[in-house]
């Protein structure tokens, strides 16, 4: 907790204590990207119910859309500048392009360096809820590796379902809101369980295969070009760490040792160096 600094880093409270069971991948890539480039700030957490009144006070639009067209509000936002309402930025992308812009060397370097980053997804894959989509053509490669990793994690989303811990005050509140999003009625349906969980863990698996020989192509690991990381392993850190508080940690730990253990370095190299929630 850093109470002087200027930047504020909206992220959503789950159950407190906060930092500890801070679980959301949006908000997790723009901490790494704030503490890969040593930039001060400080966290505000806010419950989920208040998300769409925080960012209408903020001046953001909603940048999602659920299935039925409607505005999704999300977090994070960074307010760069409590005093100037305009400099709120309201999607984690948006974050990163807007530090690498204002810090190109701080920190641990160039959060996008040149790379090939040739993800592609399995045919036909979709997510229950649409992603943001992108127009500005920033650092298009990432943009692009992001919308696939997204989808990837999104699609097996229902393994962590049971697995968030929220706030006493606001969980049947949030419980409810997922099922209207997916149009089930009983949160004992959002669950996943015996053969079901596991055939779905191995679709998660398979799906991550390319990304694990991402991680492999240098060979020592533990980014994708070797010892120096990136926001693409930024990007794929977001959803390690929210499967490292929502599954079981048996779970957690299957997948941490999936293609000889990529994930699993990925995951601690990332909470070592750029961890520390301020
Ligand atoms: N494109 C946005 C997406 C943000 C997003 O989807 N945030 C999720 C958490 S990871 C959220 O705020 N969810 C609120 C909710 O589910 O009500 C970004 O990258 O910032």
């Amino acid at each position: 907790m850093e109470p002087d600094a200027t930047f504020v880093l909206y992220d959503i409270a789950f159950a407190s204590p906060y930092a500890e069971n801070a679980s959301a991948p949006n908000p997790w890539k723009a901490r790494y990207a704030l503490n890969f480039k040593g930039v001060p700030y400080r966290t505000e957490w806010v419950l989920m119910t208040d998300i769409a009144a925080v960012r209408k006070g903020l001046g953001l639009p909603a940048c999602r859309k659920f299935a039925d067209g409607t505005d999704f509000y999300t977090l994070p936002v960074l307010v760069t500048n409590p005093k100037d309402t305009t400099s709120a930025i309201g999607d984690s992308f948006d974050i990163a392009n807007y530090l690498q812009a204002t810090f190109p060397d701080s920190g641990a370097g160039d959060l996008f360096p040149e790379q090939k980053l040739n993800y592609t997804l399995p045919e036909g894959m979709q997510s229950l809820v649409p992603l943001s989509e992108r127009a500005d053509g920033i650092h298009a490669e990432y943009a692009r590796f992001q919308e696939n990793v997204d989808m990837a994690f999104s699609v097996h989303a229902q393994l962590t379902a049971h697995g968030m811990k929220w706030d006493p005050e606001v969980a049947d509140k949030v419980k409810a809101e997922f099922l209207r999003r997916v149009g089930l009625s009983e949160w004992e349906q959002l669950g996943i369980h015996g053969e079901a969980r596991e055939k779905l863990k191995e679709s998660l698996r398979v799906t991550l295969g390319p990304l694990a020989g991402m991680l492999q192509r240098d060979g020592e690991g533990p980014f994708m070009l070797g010892k120096r990381p990136s926001y693409a392993d930024i990007i794929v850190g977001g959803w390690l760490r929210m499967l490292s508080k929502t599954l079981p940690e048996a779970e957690f730990g299957e997948i941490c040792g999936w293609y000889d253990g990529v994930f699993g370095k990925l995951h601690a190299a990332l909470q070592e160096r750029f961890g520390d929630v301020k």
